[in-house]
């Protein structure tokens, strides 16, 4: 027998555990051999149920996405086919109960409903994830979900593609019942109950939950009008409804065809193939390189935070939501208890929301211990991790520095969470600059997805490693970068607004930029993200980068008289744009009159601007620069650099990031017409050497850069 399906026997009932790790995918011969332990349990007499578990940490985790990508390439026979298998084990005479635990997900869930019952482990999770990857469930989840948990229910967990808990799928009636302690005793007992039975609940002939035309109708829009709002541009979402309205409409055999058409058409667009990328990047770029896998990482527990302001009360949630205790302290006992006021303040709203109990919150701000200043030299010594998030300002932060260094214990890592500033020129500033990280979370920290890791000149794999544990532990996507100026979400960001800057004063407004960039499908507009983050913030920045040194660039114009006239954004009621009410941003005539004032006295004539010349300057600018990052190492791969874009800067994950949709769009064509731009707008587009070699060449991103340091994941 194959060894990645193993069977033993409990008295009358066979249990079979699928082996597939890390996750039980059901790949390249899963099916086969599930399918011929069924067909040996119907003809022995001996057997009266069959209990079907994954071995390891979960249930089948899905269908093998490697073979999806595949597909999504061109390779359609490599696309699992799991309908012969689910039918197989819908049909087995003998009565199969799936035991579910960790995530059952996607074609793990098609094939837990192909069973006759389901008992599920109380901290398992099911869903029907696939809109994730750009494709509709394959294997009748549309067409099984609906008539187990009901019309409503399928459609919404198509469509948001979140998993349920497993007393929330009892309660729908996907599982029959949640198991006692032991996962395999309680469904062995479940089998022997149920083994009796004359005859087993088959889902494919249910259809009493299927509702009628016009009960289903509202539903089904409500839906559409869903995925049109959550999931914005993205095709799978709108044919997962199509999908589960052809369940309410045809036979079940019928269903299952035109769910396998919407599949195809899903798989082989470009909005999976993207998607795809994105998840298998997301796992590169927290994966550990190959020179630091025999490491183990430090374990941390204690977070010492010093700036309470809104990075570091953010960081505070992270970490105490992630279960870790937090030390935290400021320059002053008032600058404390105002970060006490905005960690309080936000998890009152997550209450207000419904996502989280008092309870959870109470639990969670006992875990962060407010410290005054003076107390915290003593305190910090219990920490395994300083994470330093005071202002933006090297000789302030050296300072910081000095005193975290005099009070941390020997072996504790000290990180700062600088968005622009020289992790090495902090690091100088200790005594132990190889325990010295960036830590670079995102705003809101407790929301934001990214952290970059920032590698200076000197700091210890062992710090790395530990780094990403911690990344990992908080619920972090770590991606490891280079410590060059901006790193490499900044880095990128600076030639993108000012690209958009340039775009107003040639023509354009504030609200069209915005707008064409929303079309392309980034989460929102450059200009409204800037009143956001605050115009004081972006120049702060920009001097620390020190951009425009050279007289003979060409230098935005308007952004430092918003800042001169006090127009810092959303935090001022107004920065681009007015706001009447607050984070709505209404464009401002004033600051129109303001460009164009400006603009002309310095000779550039208006003109109409395309979106699509805007789309172009605008993320042309990212590609370009992306690939300097590469080239310059402080990126280690292509993907890495998408994955920062998707997860920290609103890039349309179904585009696949800045160097995907380059790579998508051809680097012959990308290089085209930056050349275009080099030579209309001068030296700030000169193409990157890595973008003309690639081109030249033939070449992707994808397929592989030259220069990373660890070389791209050639998939
Ligand atoms: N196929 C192949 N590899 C997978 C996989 C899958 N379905 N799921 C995870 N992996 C790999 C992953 O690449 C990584 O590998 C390792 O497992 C650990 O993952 C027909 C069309 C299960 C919740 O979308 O959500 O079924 O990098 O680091 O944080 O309708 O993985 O170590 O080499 O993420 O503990 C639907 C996707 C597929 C589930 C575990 N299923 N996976 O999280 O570990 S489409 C999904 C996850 C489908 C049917 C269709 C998570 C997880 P490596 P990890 P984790």
């Amino acid at each position: 027998m194959s060894e990645l399906v193993r069977t033993h026997r409990d008295g009358d009932v066979l249990v079979v555990e699928i082996d597939n790790p890390p996750v039980n995918a059901l790949g390249p011969g899963v099916p086969e051999a599930l399918a011929a332990v069924l067909d040996a349990a119907d003809r022995d007499d001996g057997v009266a149920a069959i209990v079907v578990r994954g071995a390891g940490r979960t249930f089948v985790a899905g269908a093998d996405i490697a073979t999806l990508e595949d597909a999504a390439w061109g390779d359609e026979a490599a696309a699992a086919d799991l309908h012969d298998l689910l039918r197989r084990v819908e049909q087995c005479r003998t009565p199969v109960v799936m035991a579910i635990h960790g995530t059952a997900l996607g074609g793990g869930l098609e094939l837990a409903m192909a069973g006759h019952y389901r008992v599920a482990d109380a901290a398992a999770q099911v869903g029907q994830p696939e809109v994730n990857l750009g494709i509709v469930p394959g294997a009748e989840g549309t067409q099984r979900l609906p008539r187990l948990a009901g019309v409503a229910k399928a459609l919404d967990m198509c469509v948001s593609g979140r998993p349920v808990t497993a007393q929330d799928a009892l309660a729908a009636g996907i599982v029959d019942e949640i198991a006692g302690e032991d996962l395999t005793a309680s469904a062995v007992a479940f089998a022997r109950r149920v083994a009796a039975r004359s005859s087993h609940p088959l889902t494919s002939e249910r259809a009493e939950r299927l509702g009628d035309p016009e009960t289903n109708a509202p539903l089904l829009a409500a839906a559409r009008a869903q995925a049109e709002k959550i999931r914005r541009h993205q095709v799978a979402p709108l044919k997962a409804v199509d999908a589960i309205e052809a369940a309410t409409r045809l036979p079940f055999e019928a269903g299952c065809r035109r769910e396998r058409e919407l599949f195809f058409e899903c798989v082989r667009g470009e909005q999976a193939k993207a998607l795809i990328h994105v998840f298998f990047a997301e796992r590169a770029a927290s994966k550990l390189p190959e020179d630091m896998a025999h490491l183990t990482p430090a374990e941390i527990r204690t977070i010492a935070i010093v700036g309470g302001g809104t990075m570091g009360s953010g960081i505070a949630m992270a970490c105490a939501n992630a279960g870790l205790d937090v030390i935290l302290t400021d320059a002053t006992g008032d600058a404390v208890a105002a970060g006490e006021a905005a960690i309080r303040t936000n998890y009152d709203a997550t209450v207000a929301r419904g996502r989280l109990t008092p309870d959870a919150v109470a639990d969670r701000l006992a875990r962060i211990h407010l410290t005054p200043p003076a107390a915290f030299p003593a305190r910090a010594v219990e920490a395994d991790l300083v994470i330093e998030a005071v202002f933006e300002d090297l000789a302030l932060k050296q300072r910081v520095f000095r005193e975290i260094d005099a009070a941390a214990r020997p072996g504790c890592i000290l990180a700062t969470n600088t968005s622009t500033l020289d992790i090495d020129a902090i690091a100088s500033a200790t005594s132990r600059p190889e325990a010295v990280i960036g830590l670079h979370f995102f705003s809101p920290a407790a929301v934001m997805r990214l952290l970059e890791i920032v590698r200076g000149s000197r700091t210890d794999l062992d710090v790395l490693v530990a780094a990403l544990a911690f990344a990992k532990r908080v619920r972090k996507l770590g991606v490891v970068v280079g410590n060059g100026p901006g790193f490499v979400g900044n880095r990128l960001m600076f030639p993108y607004m000012y690209e958009t800057q340039f775009l107003v004063e040639d023509g354009a407004t504030p609200a069209q930029v915005d707008r064409a960039l929303a079309g392309f499908g980034m989460a929102m507009g450059v200009f409204a993200v800037d009143d956001m983050a605050g115009l004081d913030v972006g120049a702060r920045v920009r001097k620390a980068l020190g951009h425009f040194s050279d007289p003979r660039e060409r230098r935005p114009l308007v952004h430092e008289r918003l800042v001169a006239m006090g127009r810092l954004g959303q935090k001022r009621g107004a920065g681009w744009y007015r706001y009447d009410e607050p984070r709505k941003p209404t464009p401002d005539p004033e600051v129109e009159a303001l460009i164009r004032s400006l603009a002309t006295d310095a000779g550039i004539a208006a003109r109409t601007i395309s979106d699509e010349e805007i789309v172009d300057r605008a993320i042309l600018a990212l590609v370009n620069e992306g690939a300097r990052a590469l080239e310059a190492g402080v990126a280690a791969r292509a993907s890495d650099i998408d994955v920062i874009y998707v997860n920290g800067y609103g890039f349309p994950g179904w585009r696949g990031g800045p160097l995907f949709y380059a790579d998508r769009r051809g680097l012959g064509e990308v290089l085209a017409r930056i050349r275009a731009f080099h030579r209309e707008h001068g030296e700030r587009w000169r193409p990157a050497p890595l973008l003309v070699e690639l081109a030249e060449r033939g070449g992707t991103f994808r397929g592989g850069a030259l220069h990373g340091r660890a070389g791209a994941r050639s998939r």
